[in-house]
């Protein structure tokens, strides 16, 4: 397949224990072919670090940011309100966690003029989909690989239909 193999996307986290979800949207870009680069942020505890990333990463040449957070999530919001870049917010239900809502809400809830597309709870697989889609705008090859992946959804739901139908009760 031929793929622009620069790094396209950032995947940051606010903490090391937020990689288990984080990470499938790392795995979903090698499997799109999407150049990215994963790090470890905190908006509380390194905030002078997610200044300089986020203010640097358009200049880098990073087309959007997946930030993922729980609890009081504020590096998806914070990461926006400096960059021009599009950025997707991953919630996460962490060890800080009431019951995930708090996260959702915290990423969701953005004020006019500064977005964030929030995806599910745990939406790793999904924002880096997503993160692809951003990046596809400009880039008809790898439209094309959604193209495909899209289909592949498809075959799997039509695939699965006979054994639903045929299933006894
Ligand atoms: C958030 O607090 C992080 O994004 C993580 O989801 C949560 C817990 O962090 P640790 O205590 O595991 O470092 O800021």
């Amino acid at each position: 397949m031929e793929t622009n193999n620069r790094t396209r996307v950032g995947i940051i986290m606010g903490s090391a224990s937020d990689l288990p979800v984080m990470e499938e949207a790392a795995k979903v870009l090698k499997e799109l072919g999407v150049g990215f680069e994963m790090t470890v942020i905190s908006a509380h505890r390194t905030p002078e670090r997610m200044m300089e990333y986020a203010s640097t990463a358009a200049q880098r040449g990073l087309q959007v940011i997946v930030a993922g957070a729980g609890g009081a999530a504020h590096l998806p919001g914070m990461t926006a309100s400096v960059t021009p870049l599009p950025v997707i917010g991953v919630p996460i239900k962490s060890r800080n966690s009431i019951d995930g809502w708090d996260s959702v809400l915290s990423i969701l809830q953005m004020p006019a003029g500064v977005p964030v597309a929030t995806v599910a709870l745990d939406g790793g697989r999904n924002a880096g989909i997503l993160a692809a889609q951003i990046a596809a705008a400009a880039d008809p090859a790898l439209l094309e690989r959604l193209a495909a992946f899209k289909e592949a959804l498809k075959e799997k739901v039509m695939n699965s239909i006979d054994s639903v139908e045929n299933h006894e009760v």
